[in-house]
């Protein structure tokens, strides 16, 4: 399934002119307002977001994994759905590969298809939480930090041929999330685990290329549950600067105890200039990986603002790697991506409305009051027009989530590849 310039402008035909109307209120409004709407639409358009291969399918949980028909099963696959997200939104531009469940076996073949749907390949994941038929040595207690040398090697040499496979696709960095860390208490010991994490993390680090980076996630609990090796940003922070200026914290929104004050976290790490990437999802309890915004709106917008002054104030800090790190049983895969990048854009555009200056004045005054009413006077525009202008100029469609349906995508994609098909990974 290719969607061509056609299937758009059919699509967007019948609501161009609603569009227009609504676009031309809000446009008119904020310029009153003192708002560059231009300047605004074109940071929504150059804005992309990862989608991670392991999206595609329908994610399951431990207790059944219900299909939903017609997913990708090769790499080729996953990446003309990542291209039909990226056609319809204009937003998707790049995506996410987990090794080995998506080491490509022809690598001119797959840039030139990435080429052609202009995808480009993010962050390369590597996996030492899953034992490899091939592997001799078990993850059961776990990689880089386990006590058996053997085994720390084995999860070193993965990541570092993990490197390698991105560096041939033209990916820039690397994300290590571990499963390492003990389910009951006594069963490892702190320190040790920790030290042997930083002493393997600096074995990676060297062979990482020159303009390469790695990203360390973090995430408090699950699969274990009574201690994870790096459970927070902290200890996240601590092994990046044990590695070295190449090495960064990559914030995923699920991986935090409850209440957490994520936008604070992303606030800090920028000034230090140590935030590397994030993961997009929403949660209600844990890392529930919901569809972003479905939850948490007004928190992701607060997180957004912190991201837009440190994009603004914080020259020390690179630009980020955005990844949506999604997956659930319920929803078509491909409407549930569709609807997170809407929520990431919405949140973003939000956050580009403060008034950067005013808010300022009315810190220094001690204004709480206007404080509250700057930020959330941003956050009641209902901004989609712009988010929906952004993506007309770059060719995308009006609304994607119409668009697939009225193109009935998923049916294509069952009548392409079969009704039962399983996603690898996951
Ligand atoms: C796991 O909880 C982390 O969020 C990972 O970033 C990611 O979901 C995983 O690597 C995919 O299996
Ligand atoms: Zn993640
Ligand atoms: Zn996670
Ligand atoms: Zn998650």
């Amino acid at each position: 399934m290719k969607i061509n310039k056609e299937h758009i402008q059919n699509t967007n035909k019948s609501i161009l002119e609603d569009h227009n109307d609504n676009f031309d209120f809000l446009a008119n409004k904020l310029t009153k307002n003192g708002h560059k709407v231009e300047e605004i639409i074109s940071k929504l358009s150059e804005f992309q977001v990862a989608i991670p291969s392991w999206a595609l399918g329908a994610g399951g949980t431990r207790f059944g994994r219900f299909s939903f028909y017609g997913e990708p099963s090769t790499l080729e696959q996953k990446l003309e759905d990542v291209g039909v997200l990226h056609a319809l939104t204009q937003t998707a531009g790049a995506v996410s590969l987990h090794i080995p469940w998506d080491v490509p076996s022809d690598y001119a073949a797959i840039k030139q298809q990435a080429d052609s749907l202009h995808i480009k390949f993010d962050s390369v994941n590597s996996n030492t939480f899953q034992d490899q038929k091939s592997a001799s040595e078990s993850y059961k207690y776990g990689s880089l930090s386990n006590t058996n040398k053997d085994v720390r090697e084995q999860a070193i040499q993965h990541n570092l041929e993990v490197i390698k496979i991105g560096d041939k696709l033209g990916s820039k960095s690397l994300t290590v999330w571990l499963a390492d860390g003990s389910c009951f208490p006594g069963q490892n010991n702190f320190q040790t685990a920790f030290q042997n994490t930083q002493n393997s993390l600096k074995d990676i680090y060297k062979g990482l290329p020159e303009d390469w980076k790695m990203l360390i996630e973090y995430k408090p609990y699950e699969p274990n549950f009574y201690s994870t090796v790096i459970q927070d940003w902290g200890a996240s922070l601590m092994l990046a600067n044990g590695c070295g200026e190449k090495a960064f914290t990559l914030v995923d929104l699920g991986h935090h105890l409850p209440n957490s004050n994520i936008e604070q976290i992303v606030s800090i790490l920028q000034l230090k200039g140590k935030l590397g990437g994030f993961h997009f999802n929403d949660s209600k309890y844990g890392d529930d990986d919901l569809t972003v915004g479905s939850i948490k709106p007004y928190a992701l917008f607060l997180i957004f603002n912190e991201l837009v002054y440190g994009m603004q104030n914080n020259p020390q800090n690179p630009d980020l790697a955005w990844m949506i790190d999604a997956s659930h049983n319920v929803k078509d895969p491909l409407e549930d991506l569709i609807q997170s990048l809407e929520a990431i854009q919405e949140a973003f555009a939000k956050a580009l409305l403060i008034d950067q200056e005013e808010l300022k004045a009315a810190q220094l005054d001690n204004d709480v009051v206007k404080c509250q009413e700057i930020l959330q006077g941003a956050y009641r525009t209902d901004v989609r027009p712009l988010i929906e202008r952004a993506r007309l100029n770059s060719g995308g469609v009006i609304s994607p989530i119409n668009a697939y349906r009225s193109l009935d995508v998923r049916n294509q994609l069952i009548k392409e590849r079969g009704r039962n098909t399983v996603a690898t990974g996951l």
